[in-house]
């Protein structure tokens, strides 16, 4: 058992809860994928505030099983944009199912990705199948999904448009990044700011009603 220390933790009164709880539903509604990024820079400290809250996340055991590669480089960006795209040309073209294309076709997506060099920040999140070591991680999936979550809310909520890119199979980006055998990678999210122009398919989200169930 290690030792404690005192929770660090506030009650609010139910005003002050609505509040908040109202608030951070507004960032959420708010937050749609973006596919055209303004190449303009953003402060990157902003950034790496939000991968720290990102690091904040519960995970299995405490492992923290996660890497964030934060990719600026040009070139790494053009290699990345390169082996996606030969990726996804193989996905459009023939290795995904009619039937996975057919639920694709309202997004209007295809196997160009020019947000992956236009996006002035890339980051890629890895999942540690093992410690370094090789020593056992614990739930890594979920974990590694809590920690995107909370990266994903931190950055809407500080200003910034972000994509959930999953490029598939993407075993090339722990090659271009030089990554260790025991990661792997699990999201590509460009981040930026959205072009001025930017349009989103027109899509909307679940109903309260239609995603609880009380008991
Ligand atoms: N990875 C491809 C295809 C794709 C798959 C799903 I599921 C999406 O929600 C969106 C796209 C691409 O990025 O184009």
């Amino acid at each position: 058992m290690t030792a404690t220390v005192p929770l660090a933790f506030e009650r609010l009164d139910e005003d002050t809860m609505r509040e908040r709880a109202e608030r951070f539903l507004a960032v959420a509604r708010r937050r749609r994928s973006v596919r055209h990024f303004a190449t303009d820079p953003i402060p990157l400290d902003v950034v790496e505030r939000c991968i720290e809250a990102a690091a904040q996340a519960p995970s299995g055991a405490n492992k923290q099983p996660w890497t964030f590669a934060l990719v600026t480089d040009p070139e790494i960006k053009r290699r990345i944009r390169q082996a996606a795209e030969a990726e996804e040309r193989e996905f459009y073209g023939g290795r995904a199912p009619q039937s996975w294309l057919d639920d694709l076709a309202h997004l209007g997506t295809d196997a160009d990705k020019p947000f992956l060099e236009e996006a002035p920040a890339l980051i890629v999140v890895f999942m540690q199948r093992t410690s370094e070591e090789g020593a056992r991680h614990y739930y890594v999936h979920e974990s590694v999904g809590l920690a995107t979550g909370f990266l994903l809310a931190a950055l809407a909520h500080a200003g910034l448009a972000t994509l959930t890119h999953t490029p598939s199979p993407m075993g090339f980006l722990g090659e271009i990044l030089e990554r260790p055998e025991h990661e792997r990678p699990f999201l590509l999210i460009p981040v930026g700011y959205p072009t001025p122009d930017c349009r989103v398919p027109d899509i909307t989200r679940k109903e309260l009603g239609a995603v609880v169930v009380r008991r």
